[in-house]
């Protein structure tokens, strides 16, 4: 049997793992500065412990020299969306990229497993650049909503805690907590709408009471202590209350003074 050493053999894995975080992380973080809505809500990603893919490779019989080529998770990155028809638009996104390669998709969305687990998966190929040259490894994505992941989770400990057998009366408690993450889901996207207008709105806000406090300490800094001290008693009043048109009056206000002390 091959011997393996894994702290070498996992070495692509773990960069894999980090860039791949980076690039998904920044999705989310370019579409946020953009104002447009994220279809990623967040990503978590582990490498595979060694115990766990001796494991894996014991149950299915995956001699140790073919893990690399048959063992699909050992870089595991997972997508997290608010709501289910972000799971496609995150799959198409994934679709579209130049630097990695789809080997397969598996639809547990569309197919629920008899556990009630539900999640996109994708394989991918992908390019990692070491000291001494490009290797390629495979990776997989988990694409699931935030009530997919919460039920995925729970289910994950307790196959663990039960190690693979858990208690009829247990499992039929989870199969019933699977069809109410699944109600979730579809209550969630009928109210979408409403949800994505109530968080633009709170990003609209919280970017206009940035730019006034920027404003304020603009003017404190200039030593114009009362005007600074009045714009604040005005934004305190407006914070928990004030609507976006009175917010977008008090920062032209701030504005107005800040050019008439700029002009001087
Ligand atoms: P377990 O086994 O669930 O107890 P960061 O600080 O976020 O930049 P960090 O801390 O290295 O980086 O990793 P992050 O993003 O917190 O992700 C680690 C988590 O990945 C794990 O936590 C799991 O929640 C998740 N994860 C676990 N298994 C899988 C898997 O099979 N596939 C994918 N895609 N993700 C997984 P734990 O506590 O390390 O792991
Ligand atoms: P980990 O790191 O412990 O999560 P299979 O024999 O079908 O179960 P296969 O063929 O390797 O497994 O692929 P599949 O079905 O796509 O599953 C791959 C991963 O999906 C699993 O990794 C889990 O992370 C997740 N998954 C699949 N089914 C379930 C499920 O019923 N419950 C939960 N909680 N997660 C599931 P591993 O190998 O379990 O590793």
């Amino acid at each position: 049997m091959a011997v393996i050493e894994w702290k070498k053999f996992l070495i692509p894995y773990d960069q894999a793992v980090e860039e791949l975080k980076v690039k998904l992380r920044s999705i989310r973080r370019e579409l946020r500065k953009k104002n447009e809505y994220s279809p990623i809500e967040f990503v978590t990603a582990r490498v595979k412990e060694v115990s766990s893919i001796l494991e894996k490779a014991n149950k299915f019989d995956i001699p140790l020299d073919r893990i690399a080529y048959e063992m699909e998770d050992i870089a595991g990155i997972r997508i997290m969306c608010q709501f289910v028809d972000d799971i496609d638009k995150v799959v198409e996104l994934i679709r579209q990229r130049r630097d990695m390669q789809i080997i397969y998709e598996k639809d547990y969305v569309a197919n629920v497993k008899t556990s009630g687990y539900r999640s996109y998966h994708m394989i991918i190929k992908y390019p990692v650049n070491m000291a001494d040259g490009q290797t390629e490894i495979l990776a997989e994505f988990q694409i699931r909503t935030l009530a997919m992941n919460f039920w995925a989770t729970v289910e994950h400990s307790l196959n663990y805690k039960y190690k693979h057998d858990i208690p009829t009366d247990i499992r039929g408690k989870l199969k019933n907590a699977a069809d109410a993450a699944f109600k979730l889901d579809e209550q969630m996207l009928e109210i979408k709408d409403e949800i994505k207008d109530a968080q633009k709105l709170f990003e609209v806000k919280s970017s206009l009471v940035t730019s006034i406090v920027e404003n304020i300490l603009t003017l404190s800094s200039l030593g114009k202590i009362p005007e600074a001290s009045r714009f604040s008693e005005s934004l305190n009043r407006l914070l928990e209350v004030g609507e976006i048109h009175e917010l977008n009056a008090l920062l032209e206000e701030t504005k107005k003074v800040l050019d008439k002390y700029n002009k001087r």
